[in-house]
């Protein structure tokens, strides 16, 4: 920002934005414009305003600021690599960065799914790890297994295939199905059984069947993979029923479906593990990452696959094994990144210290319930929802106004349809916890 904008900015933030050329992506541009909410400035849990208000990070930038803001050895790492190599293609070039991140992602992953492909975003990961999928079939003579299952009220990005496989019904109706070959199993929420639970919520291992029944439709060997978050959050937080996962597991080995958990938020720490699928205890073929793997500050994405998928491609002629690939696949200045954000979670503890927050975070979370219009609260790691009744004829309402509320009392969370969803950063303190919640409590007595 020039001098003269930023000064005008702090001295009037709402200036001038309602004829700027900005289009914000997932906003109500309209409404935002009129009244905007500016960040400034950064430091650890929290942000500061362009009018200078101190305000409590309660979601982690957009589920990604993991270590928290303006973490110094990223920073200085940035900074550094982008005077040292500014950029270098990774097509029939390479960097020794990349093969380096490449390894060290590899160390904190599950034993055995230790190839690492560098994309650019979570959209972009769910887009790779589905070419993946068909590729591979394809390279193992069984190019018949096209189809893609994903979920409802899953979401995997914006892009066609990520889009197509994902179970918004806002991004349907308006962008249609996307590919082809393309169905879904149910989601897994179920409040009338499992409302308040805390961690996984006990009914549900059979909705994974829903598999077994889309495998006796379609017949099993035309599909490819399936992919679901293994926690979804865009969704509001849905954690998985108990067994759900393992079932799912079973059902595509026993069909020879790739299984693909989409780990885009669940990542790099937050939930006790470095990833979901060790803290289940269940391992997909593939999985994507994005968001933490570079503390959100260099946009970055992978997709994780076992070595069996990998050495499958190595089989075949020599040449290109997997045609597909990003201009910025192995950035230098996101793999500076990504290596100094290892580093600090390293450091720090970060990608496990979860585990000696979630009792915390459980607790302030579901001391809501009772508190005005609260139907369900929900949670797992540092990944939490509450849910709140809809006013009639106005969903989303409710939840925005508890939003706009909280922000001006100093807390930022996200909110999604008339749920509100928490994530902060994995260097959270108790009491900054407890002031997430006790914020949304004091908010909630004022709504109607
Ligand atoms: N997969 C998952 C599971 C995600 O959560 C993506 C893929 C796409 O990532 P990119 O980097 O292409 O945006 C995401 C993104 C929200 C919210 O409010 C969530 C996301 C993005 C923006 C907002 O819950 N997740």
């Amino acid at each position: 920002m020039n001098k003269r904008a930023d000064a005008e900015l702090h001295n009037n933030p709402k200036a001038g934005l309602e004829a700027s050329a900005f289009w914000m992506p997932y906003t109500a541009n309209r409404q935002f414009k009129k009244a905007p909410r500016l960040l400034a400035r950064a430091e650890g849990m929290y942000y500061w305003t362009a009018d200078g208000r101190q305000v409590l990070d309660g979601q982690s930038g957009l589920w990604c600021v993991n270590a928290g803001h303006c973490r110094p050895k990223i920073v200085q790492a940035i900074q550094k690599q982008a005077a040292e190599l500014d950029f270098a293609p990774t097509f029939q070039m390479g960097h020794p960065l990349a093969f380096e991140f490449a390894e060290r992602l590899a160390a904190v992953a599950p034993a055995g799914l230790s190839r690492v492909f560098f994309t650019n975003s979570g959209s972009e990961s769910a887009d790779t790890a589905l070419k993946i999928a068909l590729a591979y079939h394809r390279a193992r003579g069984e190019g018949h297994r096209f189809r893609l299952i994903g979920r409802e009220r899953g979401y995997h990005g914006v892009n066609f295939g990520g889009m197509a496989v994902g179970g918004i019904p806002a991004n349907r109706k308006v962008f249609g199905p996307g590919v082809a070959g393309v169905d879904h199993i149910r989601h897994t929420h179920d409040l009338q059984r499992n409302a308040f639970s805390k961690g996984q919520p006990a009914h549900g291992a059979e909705f994974a069947d829903e598999l077994e029944r889309l495998c006796a439709f379609h017949d099993p060997s035309t599909i490819a993979a399936v992919i679901v978050e293994p926690v979804a959050g865009s969704a509001g937080v849905l954690v998985p029923p108990k067994g759900y996962l393992e079932r799912l597991r079973e059902i595509c080995t026993r069909h020879g479906i790739l299984l693909i958990f989409d780990e885009v938020i669940t990542g790099f720490g937050r939930l006790g593990h470095p990833f979901a699928s060790q803290r289940f205890g269940v391992m997909p073929d593939l999985f994507t990452v994005a968001k933490g793997m570079t503390n959100g500050t260099v946009p970055m994405g992978a997709v994780f696959a076992r070595d069996s998928v990998y050495e499958a491609f190595m089989q075949g002629p020599e040449g290109i094994e997997l045609f597909h690939g990003y201009t910025y696949s192995g950035h230098p200045l996101a793999c500076a990144a990504g290596l100094a954000t290892l580093d600090t979670y390293a450091d720090e503890g970060l990608l496990t210290r979860v585990a000696s927050l979630e009792k915390r975070f459980e607790e302030g979370l579901h001391a809501l319930k009772g508190a005005r219009h609260v139907i369900d609260a929900r949670n797992c790691g540092l990944m939490g929802a509450v849910e709140l009744e809809p006013r009639p004829g106005a969903a989303g309402k409710r939840a925005y106004e508890v939003f706009l509320k909280a922000f001006e009392a100093g807390v930022l969370f996200r909110y999604t349809g008339d749920t509100l969803a928490f994530s902060p950063p994995l260097i959270a303190q108790p009491a900054e916890i407890d002031r997430i919640f006790t914020t949304v409590g004091d908010v909630l007595k004022s709504i109607d």
